[in-house]
């Protein structure tokens, strides 16, 4: 485990590059991480986000698709955490100016109506959910050209810049989905089986994290499932994804 006082540091220097939308280079080329070390940075980040009043919504996992998993040579996933800052209203505007390098991926958002138990050792992470939707997610790594390692991503937060859930709808099966995502003169076809095979393996994935990293799962967070398909660059006009049978969700960049 790295020094307190590092923690601290290393958390200010990437809140720091998000606020001055200023990129950094990888923290692996001067400090050694573990990931511990990896996620006390997040949650020291986190905690000046929450100081300056933004609050929690929720969390989100990154690398649960193989093809992702595979490009960083890693087989766990990782999870981030959500803030109000962060949330988009569908069909709403973000300033591209707002961020470094954006990108934007197709997910599967799940509402959760309870409380997860993480300590019990039999709780349904899926009996807690009650709606489910489309999502974009707004990536937006402050490494300099998205070049970090595992723990870099953990520490920055899994690169969450900003989210946008299409309208909720009771739970139903979404484990093989088609997904299309739209984006400038982009369009990528996906499933979102790519998402751990299904994203219900994503909740017990995150039940899983949930109970070693010690996160809360609270009544009224959102939960992003992970990407269904490879990031496009956001660009400036409306970047859509639509997943059938469960709708369509859209922002605008300026
Ligand atoms: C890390 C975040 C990846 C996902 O769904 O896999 C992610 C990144 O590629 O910047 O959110």
């Amino acid at each position: 485990m790295i020094a307190t006082e590092t923690i601290g540091a290393l958390a200010t220097r990437l809140d720091n590059a998000q606020t001055y939308v200023a990129d950094t280079p990888s923290l692996a080329d001067t400090h050694t991480l573990d990931i511990e070390d990896a996620y006390a940075i997040q949650a020291a980040l986190l905690a000046r986000r929450a100081a300056r009043g933004e609050g929690s919504t929720g969390v989100k996992l990154g690398f649960t698709s193989r093809a992702k998993m595979a490009q960083m040579g890693v087989s766990e996933i990782i999870v981030g955490r959500l803030t109000d800052a962060m949330c988009v209203a569908d069909g709403g505007e973000v300033e591209l100016a707002r961020f470094i390098h954006p990108k934007v991926e197709p997910e599967v958002a799940f509402w959760l109506a309870q409380d997860v138990d993480t300590d019990a050792p039999d709780t349904d992470i899926a009996a807690c959910v009650d709606a489910v939707a489309p999502a974009l997610e707004i990536i937006d790594s402050r490494y300099r050209d998205f070049r970090f390692t595992y723990e870099d991503v953990v520490a920055d937060n899994t690169s969450a810049a900003g989210y946008v859930i299409g309208a909720w709808r009771p739970v139903q099966d979404v484990s093989a989905l088609p997904v299309r995502l739209h984006g400038g003169s982009r369009e990528i076809l996906g499933s979102t089986a790519a998402i751990l095979d299904g994203p219900s393996n994503a909740l017990c994935a995150l039940l899983d994290m949930a109970r070693r990293r010690g996160i809360p799962l609270r009544a009224g967070d959102v939960v992003l499932a992970g990407a269904a398909t490879e990031a496009i660059p956001l660009t400036p006009g409306v970047t859509t994804c639509e997943i059938t049978g469960l709708g369509r969700v859209s922002v605008r960049s300026v």
